[in-house]
């Protein structure tokens, strides 16, 4: 299987599991749950062949972990990431360490130091544990800014923190007073 088909599948993957479930008439639970043979079948009449064998391998080789099957083999679901708003993922609260990072770009930076950080189109703010995974993040947007979040110091003052099962850490907003640049 080669890598450009996986890349191709998993963005695929990441655009109906995440954001556009009715592009091809799929329907997540409010879980994110898709069942697999609906996906397999809303994906081949938007003219592309997905099989088990290749879903499987997508969600083993993702290197950020982004899906997950359940524990019956019947259902995939995007683990974090979600912009629509039929779905809303049970996070548990979690104690983040001291200091979280997030990646951005350059252009973005007057209005984080206006606003803080704020979702966007998804449902969370994106946070991680270390600098290159922020950083790496950050690159796809432009001229990377690594900014460090006082997520302790946050919980401490009644913001809520969750983990989703990739690793990834996901808080609703990051006032610009919990933020410096690294
Ligand atoms: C920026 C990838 C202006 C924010 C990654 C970011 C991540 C502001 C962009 C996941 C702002 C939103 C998420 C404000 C935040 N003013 N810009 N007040 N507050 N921003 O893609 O965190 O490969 O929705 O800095 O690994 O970049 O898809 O979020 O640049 O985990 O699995 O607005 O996506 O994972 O962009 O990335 P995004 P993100 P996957």
């Amino acid at each position: 299987m080669s890598k450009k088909l996986l890349d191709e599948t998993s963005k695929f993957l990441s655009f109906v599991l995440r954001h556009e479930p009715q592009a091809i008439g799929l329907t997540l639970d409010s879980e994110g749950w898709a069942n697999i043979d609906a996906l397999i079948d809303g994906a081949a009449r938007d003219g592309r062949t997905l099989d088990r064998a290749l879903i499987e391998n997508v969600v083993a080789s993702s290197d950020k972990k982004r899906f997950s099957i359940s524990a019956d083999g019947q259902s995939i679901r995007a683990v974090q990431g979600h912009s629509t708003k039929s779905v809303e993922l049970q996070f548990e609260e979690k104690q983040p360490p001291e200091t979280l990072y997030h990646g951005t770009a350059t252009r973005f930076m007057d209005s984080i130091n206006e606003q803080g950080l704020i979702p966007g189109s998804r449902h969370h703010v994106h946070l991680s544990q270390e600098t290159a995974t922020a950083s790496a993040v950050g690159q796809r947007y432009g001229t990377v800014v690594i900014l460090q979040v006082a997520a302790r110091r946050m919980q401490e003052q009644g913001f809520k923190f969750y983990q989703a099962e990739n690793g990834v850490w996901l808080t609703e907003r990051v006032p610009a007073k919990f933020l410096s640049t690294v």
